[in-house]
Protein backbone atom coordinates (compact mmCIF):
# COMPACT_ATOMS: atom_id res chain seq x y z
CA UNK A 1 0.00 0.00 0.00
CA UNK A 2 0.86 3.40 -0.51
CA UNK A 3 2.61 5.59 2.31
CA UNK A 4 -0.47 7.83 2.62
CA UNK A 5 -4.17 6.08 1.82
CA UNK A 6 -7.50 7.47 2.15
CA UNK A 7 -10.24 5.59 3.06
CA UNK A 8 -13.24 6.86 1.83
CA UNK A 9 -17.09 5.78 2.06
CA UNK A 10 -17.32 4.06 5.16
CA UNK A 11 -19.41 3.33 8.53
CA UNK A 12 -16.68 3.91 10.87
CA UNK A 13 -16.38 1.96 14.57
CA UNK A 14 -13.44 3.94 16.10
CA UNK A 15 -14.52 2.45 19.67
CA UNK A 16 -13.10 5.02 21.45
CA UNK A 17 -14.66 5.62 24.74
CA UNK A 18 -16.78 8.14 25.95
CA UNK A 19 -18.84 9.48 22.72
CA UNK A 20 -21.28 8.01 20.26
CA UNK A 21 -22.11 4.03 21.13
CA UNK A 22 -18.99 2.08 19.17
CA UNK A 23 -17.36 5.61 18.11
CA UNK A 24 -19.70 5.38 15.19
CA UNK A 25 -19.69 7.48 12.31
CA UNK A 26 -21.50 7.47 9.48
CA UNK A 27 -20.16 8.85 6.69
CA UNK A 28 -16.70 8.40 7.89
CA UNK A 29 -12.64 8.36 6.35
CA UNK A 30 -9.95 6.86 8.01
CA UNK A 31 -6.60 8.67 6.47
CA UNK A 32 -3.33 6.46 7.05
CA UNK A 33 0.25 7.76 6.48
CA UNK A 34 3.65 5.89 7.42
CA UNK A 35 1.26 2.75 8.86
CA UNK A 36 -0.23 5.30 11.11
CA UNK A 37 -3.69 6.84 11.67
CA UNK A 38 -3.31 10.64 10.85
CA UNK A 39 -7.15 11.04 10.84
CA UNK A 40 -10.35 9.19 11.40
CA UNK A 41 -13.77 10.83 11.14
CA UNK A 42 -16.82 12.56 9.24
CA UNK A 43 -15.38 12.94 5.83
CA UNK A 44 -16.19 16.59 5.61
CA UNK A 45 -14.10 16.98 8.40
CA UNK A 46 -10.80 15.80 6.85
CA UNK A 47 -8.95 19.31 6.53
CA UNK A 48 -5.59 18.06 4.18
CA UNK A 49 -5.16 17.71 0.33
CA UNK A 50 -7.28 14.77 -0.75
CA UNK A 51 -5.06 14.34 -3.87
CA UNK A 52 -1.71 14.25 -1.36
CA UNK A 53 -3.37 10.60 -0.59
CA UNK A 54 -4.28 7.02 -2.50
CA UNK A 55 -7.81 7.23 -2.12
CA UNK A 56 -10.10 4.03 -1.76
CA UNK A 57 -13.89 4.01 -2.20
CA UNK A 58 -14.46 1.36 0.84
CA UNK A 59 -18.36 0.69 -0.69
CA UNK A 60 -19.99 1.89 2.51
CA UNK A 61 -18.56 -0.90 4.42
CA UNK A 62 -17.87 -0.68 8.18
CA UNK A 63 -14.42 -0.39 9.35
CA UNK A 64 -13.39 -1.31 12.90
CA UNK A 65 -10.10 -2.04 14.89
CA UNK A 66 -8.71 -5.34 13.76
CA UNK A 67 -9.33 -7.52 16.26
CA UNK A 68 -7.28 -8.68 19.11
CA UNK A 69 -7.48 -12.01 20.73
CA UNK A 70 -5.81 -11.70 24.50
CA UNK A 71 -6.04 -14.99 25.70
CA UNK A 72 -5.04 -18.15 23.91
CA UNK A 73 -3.08 -21.28 23.70
CA UNK A 74 -2.77 -21.48 20.67
CA UNK A 75 0.60 -23.19 20.29
CA UNK A 76 -0.11 -26.87 21.32
CA UNK A 77 0.31 -30.73 20.20
CA UNK A 78 -2.40 -33.09 18.93
CA UNK A 79 -5.85 -32.77 20.26
CA UNK A 80 -8.27 -33.97 22.90
CA UNK A 81 -11.30 -35.19 21.40
CA UNK A 82 -11.46 -38.57 23.20
CA UNK A 83 -11.29 -36.17 26.54
CA UNK A 84 -14.36 -34.52 25.00
CA UNK A 85 -15.99 -38.49 24.35
CA UNK A 86 -15.49 -38.73 28.00
CA UNK A 87 -16.46 -35.33 29.52
CA UNK A 88 -20.12 -36.52 27.62
CA UNK A 89 -20.29 -39.74 28.75
CA UNK A 90 -19.99 -37.96 32.32
CA UNK A 91 -16.73 -37.37 33.26
CA UNK A 92 -16.19 -33.83 34.73
CA UNK A 93 -12.96 -31.45 33.68
CA UNK A 94 -11.56 -31.96 37.27
CA UNK A 95 -11.96 -35.49 37.10
CA UNK A 96 -9.68 -35.98 34.01
CA UNK A 97 -6.98 -33.62 34.99
CA UNK A 98 -6.75 -35.44 38.20
CA UNK A 99 -6.78 -38.88 36.32
CA UNK A 100 -4.04 -37.73 34.30
CA UNK A 101 -5.27 -36.43 31.75
CA UNK A 102 -6.44 -32.98 30.77
CA UNK A 103 -3.62 -30.22 29.95
CA UNK A 104 -1.23 -33.29 30.86
CA UNK A 105 -2.13 -35.22 28.05
CA UNK A 106 -1.23 -32.11 25.66
CA UNK A 107 2.29 -31.91 27.48
CA UNK A 108 2.95 -35.23 25.85
CA UNK A 109 1.83 -34.18 22.35
CA UNK A 110 3.33 -30.96 22.56
CA UNK A 111 6.92 -32.18 23.82
CA UNK A 112 6.91 -34.73 21.14
CA UNK A 113 6.74 -32.08 18.19
CA UNK A 114 9.82 -29.96 17.02
CA UNK A 115 9.48 -26.35 17.11
CA UNK A 116 8.79 -26.11 13.61
CA UNK A 117 6.06 -28.77 13.52
CA UNK A 118 4.49 -27.18 16.49
CA UNK A 119 4.25 -23.89 14.08
CA UNK A 120 3.28 -25.77 11.30
CA UNK A 121 0.21 -27.76 13.63
CA UNK A 122 -0.53 -24.06 14.62
CA UNK A 123 -0.66 -22.18 11.32
CA UNK A 124 -4.56 -23.60 10.28
CA UNK A 125 -6.05 -22.18 14.09
CA UNK A 126 -3.85 -18.68 13.09
CA UNK A 127 -5.18 -18.52 10.08
CA UNK A 128 -8.96 -19.31 10.83
CA UNK A 129 -7.97 -16.00 14.00
CA UNK A 130 -6.78 -13.99 10.99
CA UNK A 131 -9.59 -14.71 8.29
CA UNK A 132 -12.28 -13.19 11.19
CA UNK A 133 -9.88 -9.66 11.28
CA UNK A 134 -7.37 -10.42 14.00
CA UNK A 135 -4.50 -8.29 13.73
CA UNK A 136 -3.37 -9.40 17.02
CA UNK A 137 -3.31 -12.46 18.96
CA UNK A 138 -1.64 -13.58 22.33
CA UNK A 139 0.09 -16.65 22.59
CA UNK A 140 1.09 -18.79 25.97
CA UNK A 141 3.25 -21.12 26.57
CA UNK A 142 2.10 -23.78 29.20
CA UNK A 143 2.09 -27.17 28.05
CA UNK A 144 5.60 -28.20 27.62
CA UNK A 145 6.68 -27.78 31.31
CA UNK A 146 10.51 -28.16 31.18
CA UNK A 147 12.27 -25.58 30.66
CA UNK A 148 13.57 -26.24 27.01
CA UNK A 149 9.81 -27.15 25.88
CA UNK A 150 8.65 -24.14 27.60
CA UNK A 151 11.36 -22.14 25.39
CA UNK A 152 10.01 -24.06 22.51
CA UNK A 153 6.63 -23.30 22.37
CA UNK A 154 7.36 -19.64 22.96
CA UNK A 155 10.35 -19.83 19.86
CA UNK A 156 7.10 -21.37 17.95
CA UNK A 157 5.04 -18.34 18.74
CA UNK A 158 7.63 -16.26 17.62
CA UNK A 159 8.03 -17.72 14.37
CA UNK A 160 4.30 -17.66 13.75
CA UNK A 161 4.86 -13.45 14.20
CA UNK A 162 7.31 -13.83 11.16
CA UNK A 163 4.76 -16.30 8.90
CA UNK A 164 1.65 -14.56 9.15
CA UNK A 165 1.29 -10.41 9.18
CA UNK A 166 -0.12 -10.51 12.84
CA UNK A 167 1.65 -9.49 16.20
CA UNK A 168 2.18 -11.57 18.21
CA UNK A 169 2.29 -11.28 22.07
CA UNK A 170 3.78 -13.94 24.14
CA UNK A 171 2.75 -15.22 27.58
CA UNK A 172 5.42 -17.56 29.73
CA UNK A 173 2.79 -20.42 31.74
CA UNK A 174 5.16 -22.61 32.69
CA UNK A 175 2.40 -22.32 36.21
CA UNK A 176 -0.12 -24.17 34.04
CA UNK A 177 0.43 -27.54 35.45
CA UNK A 178 2.67 -29.78 37.01
CA UNK A 179 4.37 -31.98 34.88
CA UNK A 180 4.13 -35.85 36.11
CA UNK A 181 7.69 -35.92 37.13
CA UNK A 182 7.46 -33.86 39.51
CA UNK A 183 3.74 -35.40 40.66
CA UNK A 184 3.13 -34.10 44.50
CA UNK A 185 5.95 -31.81 44.67
CA UNK A 186 5.02 -28.29 42.75
CA UNK A 187 7.07 -26.43 44.99
CA UNK A 188 10.21 -27.95 43.13
CA UNK A 189 8.74 -27.86 40.14
CA UNK A 190 8.21 -24.02 40.63
CA UNK A 191 11.92 -23.45 42.07
CA UNK A 192 13.54 -26.29 39.31
CA UNK A 193 11.55 -25.48 36.25
CA UNK A 194 9.44 -22.50 36.38
CA UNK A 195 11.67 -19.97 37.49
CA UNK A 196 14.72 -20.72 35.96
CA UNK A 197 12.53 -20.82 32.50
CA UNK A 198 11.72 -17.51 33.13
CA UNK A 199 14.62 -16.06 33.12
CA UNK A 200 16.18 -17.95 30.51
CA UNK A 201 13.03 -16.78 28.60
CA UNK A 202 13.48 -13.40 29.47
CA UNK A 203 17.20 -13.22 28.42
CA UNK A 204 16.16 -14.95 24.96
CA UNK A 205 13.65 -11.93 24.89
CA UNK A 206 10.94 -14.69 24.54
CA UNK A 207 8.55 -13.08 26.90
CA UNK A 208 5.74 -10.45 27.21
CA UNK A 209 4.24 -10.98 30.13
CA UNK A 210 4.18 -14.29 32.73
CA UNK A 211 0.50 -15.40 33.45
CA UNK A 212 -0.04 -18.59 36.06
CA UNK A 213 -3.50 -21.06 36.75
CA UNK A 214 -4.29 -20.48 40.04
CA UNK A 215 -6.56 -23.41 41.08
CA UNK A 216 -7.13 -26.30 43.09
CA UNK A 217 -5.85 -28.47 40.16
CA UNK A 218 -2.80 -26.36 39.49
CA UNK A 219 -1.39 -23.31 41.72
CA UNK A 220 -1.81 -21.87 45.20
CA UNK A 221 -1.89 -18.27 45.18
CA UNK A 222 1.35 -18.05 47.26
CA UNK A 223 3.06 -20.65 44.68
CA UNK A 224 1.68 -17.87 42.30
CA UNK A 225 3.17 -15.36 44.22
CA UNK A 226 6.64 -17.04 44.06
CA UNK A 227 6.12 -16.37 39.91
CA UNK A 228 4.99 -13.39 39.93
CA UNK A 229 7.96 -11.94 41.99
CA UNK A 230 10.37 -13.53 40.01
CA UNK A 231 8.46 -12.02 36.88
CA UNK A 232 8.40 -8.07 38.76
CA UNK A 233 12.57 -9.20 39.14
CA UNK A 234 12.75 -9.48 35.79
CA UNK A 235 10.42 -6.15 34.64
CA UNK A 236 7.78 -8.52 33.03
CA UNK A 237 3.95 -7.81 33.73
CA UNK A 238 1.70 -10.21 34.94
CA UNK A 239 -1.36 -11.69 34.47
CA UNK A 240 -3.45 -14.55 36.13
CA UNK A 241 -6.20 -17.26 35.41
CA UNK A 242 -7.93 -17.12 38.66
CA UNK A 243 -11.32 -18.10 39.94
CA UNK A 244 -12.34 -19.80 36.68
CA UNK A 245 -13.67 -23.48 39.15
CA UNK A 246 -13.20 -22.03 42.69
CA UNK A 247 -12.63 -18.47 44.30
CA UNK A 248 -8.93 -19.09 45.60
CA UNK A 249 -8.42 -15.17 45.78
CA UNK A 250 -6.25 -15.20 42.55
CA UNK A 251 -7.45 -12.27 40.71
CA UNK A 252 -7.17 -10.04 44.12
CA UNK A 253 -3.48 -11.39 44.38
CA UNK A 254 -3.02 -10.24 40.89
CA UNK A 255 -4.26 -7.08 41.14
CA UNK A 256 -2.05 -6.40 44.00
CA UNK A 257 1.17 -7.16 41.70
CA UNK A 258 -0.39 -4.61 39.13
CA UNK A 259 -1.82 -7.38 36.83
CA UNK A 260 -2.61 -6.33 32.72
CA UNK A 261 -5.64 -8.41 33.76
CA UNK A 262 -7.14 -11.48 35.52
CA UNK A 263 -8.73 -14.25 33.60
CA UNK A 264 -11.82 -16.32 33.41
CA UNK A 265 -13.55 -14.61 37.13
CA UNK A 266 -16.54 -16.88 36.84
CA UNK A 267 -16.14 -17.36 40.95
CA UNK A 268 -14.75 -13.76 41.11
CA UNK A 269 -15.96 -12.21 44.65
CA UNK A 270 -17.01 -8.48 45.78
CA UNK A 271 -13.05 -8.30 46.71
CA UNK A 272 -11.67 -9.41 43.67
CA UNK A 273 -13.82 -6.75 41.99
CA UNK A 274 -12.65 -4.48 43.86
CA UNK A 275 -9.04 -4.93 44.59
CA UNK A 276 -8.82 -5.15 39.78
CA UNK A 277 -10.90 -2.01 40.12
CA UNK A 278 -8.05 -0.32 42.15
CA UNK A 279 -5.05 -1.23 40.09
CA UNK A 280 -6.79 -1.05 36.57
CA UNK A 281 -7.10 -4.59 35.72
CA UNK A 282 -8.87 -5.85 33.03
CA UNK A 283 -11.24 -8.43 33.20
CA UNK A 284 -11.01 -11.13 30.36
CA UNK A 285 -14.26 -13.25 30.01
CA UNK A 286 -13.93 -16.58 28.13
CA UNK A 287 -16.78 -17.46 27.13
CA UNK A 288 -15.72 -20.28 24.83
CA UNK A 289 -14.45 -21.93 28.27
CA UNK A 290 -17.18 -21.83 30.23
CA UNK A 291 -19.72 -22.94 27.01
CA UNK A 292 -17.32 -25.99 26.71
CA UNK A 293 -17.26 -27.21 30.36
CA UNK A 294 -21.27 -26.25 30.74
CA UNK A 295 -20.32 -24.07 33.52
CA UNK A 296 -23.54 -22.72 35.49
CA UNK A 297 -21.94 -19.46 37.05
CA UNK A 298 -21.52 -16.77 35.52
CA UNK A 299 -19.12 -14.16 36.30
CA UNK A 300 -20.45 -10.98 37.69
CA UNK A 301 -20.76 -8.85 34.50
CA UNK A 302 -22.98 -6.19 36.25
CA UNK A 303 -20.61 -5.66 39.12
CA UNK A 304 -17.20 -5.41 37.27
CA UNK A 305 -19.42 -2.72 35.19
CA UNK A 306 -20.57 -0.96 38.09
CA UNK A 307 -16.58 -0.87 39.33
CA UNK A 308 -15.60 0.27 36.33
CA UNK A 309 -13.26 -2.94 35.49
CA UNK A 310 -12.42 -2.96 31.70
CA UNK A 311 -13.74 -5.93 30.17
CA UNK A 312 -12.17 -8.36 27.67
CA UNK A 313 -12.88 -11.34 25.83
CA UNK A 314 -10.83 -13.55 24.26
CA UNK A 315 -11.13 -17.31 22.57
CA UNK A 316 -8.95 -18.93 25.42
CA UNK A 317 -8.29 -21.02 22.03
CA UNK A 318 -6.81 -24.54 23.45
CA UNK A 319 -7.82 -28.14 22.95
CA UNK A 320 -9.42 -29.31 26.20
CA UNK A 321 -11.51 -26.15 27.55
CA UNK A 322 -11.85 -24.24 24.23
CA UNK A 323 -11.05 -25.64 21.07
CA UNK A 324 -12.69 -22.29 19.77
CA UNK A 325 -10.50 -20.29 16.83
CA UNK A 326 -13.32 -17.96 16.47
CA UNK A 327 -13.21 -14.43 17.72
CA UNK A 328 -16.79 -14.14 16.17
CA UNK A 329 -18.84 -16.83 17.92
CA UNK A 330 -16.26 -15.57 20.83
CA UNK A 331 -18.49 -12.13 20.55
CA UNK A 332 -21.66 -13.91 20.36
CA UNK A 333 -21.40 -16.52 23.20
CA UNK A 334 -19.98 -13.67 25.31
CA UNK A 335 -23.37 -11.20 24.57
CA UNK A 336 -25.43 -14.74 24.71
CA UNK A 337 -23.96 -16.24 27.68
CA UNK A 338 -22.58 -13.55 29.62
CA UNK A 339 -25.03 -10.82 28.41
CA UNK A 340 -22.22 -8.57 27.29
CA UNK A 341 -24.45 -5.74 24.60
CA UNK A 342 -22.70 -6.02 21.18
CA UNK A 343 -20.53 -3.20 21.78
CA UNK A 344 -19.14 -4.58 25.01
CA UNK A 345 -18.18 -7.26 23.16
CA UNK A 346 -16.77 -5.28 20.26
CA UNK A 347 -14.59 -3.15 23.20
CA UNK A 348 -13.72 -6.71 24.60
CA UNK A 349 -11.91 -8.17 21.60
CA UNK A 350 -10.75 -4.52 20.67
CA UNK A 351 -10.08 -1.39 23.05
CA UNK A 352 -10.09 -3.80 25.80
CA UNK A 353 -7.94 -6.10 24.63
CA UNK A 354 -5.56 -4.10 23.79
CA UNK A 355 -5.53 -2.66 27.17
CA UNK A 356 -4.53 -6.65 28.62
CA UNK A 357 -1.89 -6.64 26.89
CA UNK A 358 -0.37 -3.42 27.82
CA UNK A 359 -1.11 -1.93 24.06
CA UNK A 360 -3.78 0.36 24.98
CA UNK A 361 -1.21 3.13 23.32
CA UNK A 362 -0.92 0.98 20.14
CA UNK A 363 -4.19 -0.51 19.28
CA UNK A 364 -7.53 -1.10 20.15
CA UNK A 365 -9.23 1.82 19.17
CA UNK A 366 -9.47 4.02 15.20
CA UNK A 367 -7.67 7.07 16.27
CA UNK A 368 -4.53 9.75 15.24
CA UNK A 369 -0.99 8.51 16.68
CA UNK A 370 -2.96 4.95 16.97
CA UNK A 371 -1.06 2.07 14.26
CA UNK A 372 -3.50 1.49 10.98
CA UNK A 373 -4.79 -1.88 11.98
CA UNK A 374 -8.24 -2.47 10.68
CA UNK A 375 -10.80 -4.59 9.53
CA UNK A 376 -13.13 -4.23 7.17
CA UNK A 377 -16.65 -5.85 7.07
CA UNK A 378 -19.53 -6.23 4.96
CA UNK A 379 -22.33 -5.35 7.33
CA UNK A 380 -23.96 -2.27 8.09
CA UNK A 381 -24.24 -2.00 11.82
CA UNK A 382 -21.41 -3.25 14.84
CA UNK A 383 -24.16 -5.07 15.97
CA UNK A 384 -24.22 -7.43 13.32
CA UNK A 385 -20.82 -8.93 14.21
CA UNK A 386 -21.90 -10.45 17.98
CA UNK A 387 -25.44 -11.02 16.03
CA UNK A 388 -24.99 -13.63 13.64
CA UNK A 389 -23.66 -17.02 14.47
CA UNK A 390 -21.59 -19.17 12.76
CA UNK A 391 -20.97 -16.21 10.00
CA UNK A 392 -18.05 -14.36 8.77
CA UNK A 393 -18.56 -11.04 7.06
CA UNK A 394 -15.02 -9.96 6.91
CA UNK A 395 -14.10 -8.17 3.32
CA UNK A 396 -10.49 -7.87 4.58
CA UNK A 397 -8.21 -6.91 6.86
CA UNK A 398 -6.04 -3.57 6.55
CA UNK A 399 -2.86 -3.87 8.66
CA UNK A 400 0.18 -1.31 8.50
N1 LIG B 1 -7.65 -22.77 32.06
C1 LIG B 1 -8.19 -23.20 30.94
O1 LIG B 1 -9.34 -23.12 30.66
C2 LIG B 1 -7.13 -23.73 30.09
N2 LIG B 1 -5.99 -23.51 30.87
C3 LIG B 1 -6.34 -22.97 32.00
O2 LIG B 1 -5.53 -22.64 32.85
C4 LIG B 1 -7.34 -25.18 29.83
C5 LIG B 1 -6.16 -25.80 29.19
C6 LIG B 1 -6.41 -27.23 28.84
O3 LIG B 1 -7.36 -27.89 29.29
O4 LIG B 1 -5.59 -27.75 28.05
FE1 LIG C 1 -6.51 -20.03 29.32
Amino acid sequence: MPMKTLLTNLTLATMTEGGAAYGLVDDGAVAIADGRVVFAGPVQDFAEEFDEYDTRDMKGRLVTPALIDCHTHLVFGGNRAREFEMRLEGATYEEIARAGGGIVSTVSATRGLSQEELARQTLPRLDAMIAEGVGTVEIKSGYGLSVEDELKMLRAARELGRLRKVRVKTSYLAAHAVPVEYKGRADSYIDEIVLPGMEAGADEGLIDAVDGFCEGIAFSPDQIALVFDKAKALGLPVKLHAEQLSDLGGAKLAAEYGALSADHLEYLGADGVAAMAASGTVAVLLPGAFYTLREKQSPPVQALRDAGVPIAIATDCNPGSSPLASPLLTMNMASTLFRLTPEEALAGLTRNAAKALGLGDEIGTIEPGKRAELAVWNVEHPAELSYRIGFNALHERIVG
